[in-house]
């Protein structure tokens, strides 16, 4: 990883030099006096560029946002205060495996050593509360000490980037400033090596398996975009002629115009040729998979009992688990196993939501806007290279959309938090700029972060934010309380929050309440950010959504629980 110890470099500058050469280029966060220091040494050294976000929750959701599409993403937050309005935000990255660098600007080490009660604390004589809460949602985390910085930091760094977790570091507001002796070399993200022998035998079990099999296919976890095989499993498809389907976790880690590309596999929730081609598959090669009510078609998925598990780390073929061996090298090297194919055909690809929904299609210009033509308009309006952006409810209708080329998918499927997506809007844009940006969200979702529309103003970016306005929680009516009164709320006039956010703004908002209007909004060239505001009514939801949702709720509460009496909202017949 690194030479001998060498010149000496103050412990802020090193921490900030370290993430330049790990790939960050921006630091997110929010000020605070325990971090001021670090700050400065950023200003001074021009090592990172500053995005200060409006609150800690939404730079921990930009910092996952960037990392995403960068490869890793950092934040720096002040003491308590800080650590806990972000700590969503990092059990999100961590569930989700998104590596994010969360540091801490901390109480000084001579307040710790001389028990002063400070500010931002508990006031009870502990300063490891939020170190010790951060363990639960990092996969490392470290109280940096001239002792221990130049391990730590060039430790967590690399744990991160290696686990695509995130990690916890706080610095100490007094030692920022201190000299200390680091390695000469830069830091170097690389994988761990495989095990020689236990990466040949495993490869030789998986290809050998494969190549036998008469119905061989490949499932896809989000894992596979964060461990970078995404390519590599296309070229294994293509030379096998096997079908691949992805978990909605993992929507557009394969290109959905890739020939062997069969739809998002959820067990009974799937498109039928998909369940089959996973369900009765001889030899299925399941890539990262993680079985949720929300990934599994509320546990209807059922994967033949021979899958091969391969993990980030490890694979498990039958009685036997590989550890100490790399997905990229396991992948690599079946690819390399196993002869060409030429003759299994193709099955067919999955369709795109527009024929589910055939009232779309025809409304005329003047009707009022449904989910069912507002759909159907978005799937015309994608294009190539698009990142999509996806928040909790109604929006999930994108999961139905089928996604050209180069496209990538930005969600929290697992983790859920909404709100979460119009930071990490603010972060991906950050980390590409020159790409389109569309983010999809519903008016309670966008409640929950929307000052954070005032950065991405303040930065010039140009993304198109389609919001849809329907009074309230209608995904959650779908569980309970259809028309009560907790799924209502405030009616904001979103549209104008542009003009609210910045008030020189060129961003072009449009409220669309017909099919026309939805047209109009959809042609404006996106030389600007684009918001557009649909008023849709409270009940009405895509199918898929609603289904969901309902028997979400017998999961939640029992078959026989208050969602039974007539108080939830249902599918339309
Ligand atoms: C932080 C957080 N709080 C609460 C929830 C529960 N929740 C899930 S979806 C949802 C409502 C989303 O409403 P909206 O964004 O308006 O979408 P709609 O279904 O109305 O289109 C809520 C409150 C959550 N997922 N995350
Ligand atoms: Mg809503």
């Amino acid at each position: 990883m690194s030479s001998s110890p060498s010149q000496p470099i103050k412990i802020g500058e090193f921490l900030l030099r370290r993430l330049k050469e790990a790939g960050v280029r921006h630091l997110f966060g929010v000020p605070g006096d325990y971090n001021l220091e670090l700050l400065q040494q950023l200003q001074d050294t021009g090592a990172l560029k500053w995005i200060g976000a409006c609150s800690e929750l939404n730079a921990s959701y930009a910092a996952d946002g960037y990392a995403r599409l960068n490869g890793l993403g950092a934040l720096l937050v002040t003491n308590g205060v800080g650590p806990l309005s972000a700590i969503n935000g990092i059990g999100g990255s961590y569930s989700e495996h998104v590596p994010v660098i969360c540091i801490a600007g901390s109480i000084p080490l001579r307040s710790i050593e001389r028990g002063l009660g400070m500010h931002h604390t508990m006031a009870d004589g502990s300063y490891d509360h939020f170190l010790n809460a951060y363990a639960h949602v990092t996969t490392g985390h470290a109280r940096l000490t001239p002792r221990n910085a130049a391990i730590e930091i060039d430790r967590l760094i690399l744990a991160a980037w290696r686990e695509k977790r995130p990690v916890f570091i706080e610095l100490p507001s007094d030692i920022a400033y201190l000299d200390i002796e680091v390695p000469r070399g830069p830091l170097v993200l690389a994988e761990p090596s495989s095990d020689h022998e236990r990466l040949r035998s495993c490869v030789a079990a998986i290809a050998e398996r494969f190549s036998a099999a008469r119905s061989p296919a490949i499932l896809v976890d989000a894992d596979a975009g964060r461990f970078g095989v995404a390519s590599d499993l296309m070229e294994l498809a293509e030379k096998t002629q096997a079908p691949v389907a992805v978990i909605n976790t993992a929507k557009s880690v394969i290109d959905e115009t890739f020939p062997r590309y069969i739809g998002i596999y959820n067990g009974k929730a799937s498109e039928p040729h998909a369940r089959e081609a996973i369900e009765t598959s001889d030899c299925l090669l399941a890539i990262g998979y993680r079985p949720l009510e929300v990934t599994t078609g509320d546990f209807t998925a059922s994967l033949p009992a021979n899958t091969i598990h391969a993990r980030s780390y490890s694979v498990d073929i039958g009685d036997d688990n590989y550890q100490a061996v790399t997905l990229k090298e396991v992948v690599r090297g079946v690819i390399d196993a196993v002869p060409r194919l030429t003759k299994r055909t193709p099955r067919p690809v999955a369709a795109a939501v527009g024929p589910t929904h055939p009232d779309g299609l025809h409304a005329d210009a003047s009707a009022k806007l449904t989910q069912a033509a507002y759909w159907q308009a978005m799937q015309g309006y994608l294009r190539e290279g698009d990142v999509l952006y996806v928040d909790n409810g109604t929006s999930f209708a994108l999961f139905g959309l089928k996604f050209p080329p180069k496209c990538t998918f930005v969600g929290s499927v697992n983790w859920g938090s909404i709100g979460y997506s119009v930071g990490a809007l603010l972060g991906a844009l950050t980390a590409a700029p020159e790409r389109r940006h569309i983010l999809f969200v519903g008016d309670g979702s966008f409640q929950v972060t929307a000052q954070e529309l005032s950065t991405i103003l303040r930065h010039d970016h140009k993304p198109v934010i389609f919001l849809i306005n329907n009074g309230g929680y209608t995904i959650e009516r779908g569980y309970l309380g259809k028309t009560e009164f907790y799924n209502d709320i405030a009616n904001w006039s979103y549209a104008d929050l542009p003009k609210v956010f910045r008030r020189d703004t060129s961003a072009r908002s449009f409220v669309v309440k017909t099919v026309g209007d939805l047209q109009s909004a959809l042609s404006a060239p996106n030389d600007t950010l684009i918001f557009v505001e649909s008023i849709m009514d409270r009940f009405d939801a895509p199918t898929p959504v609603m289904n969901s949702s309902n028997k979400g709720a017998d999961l939640d509460y029992g078959p026989r629980g208050p969602q039974r009496r007539d108080n939830q909202l249902r599918p339309a017949t």
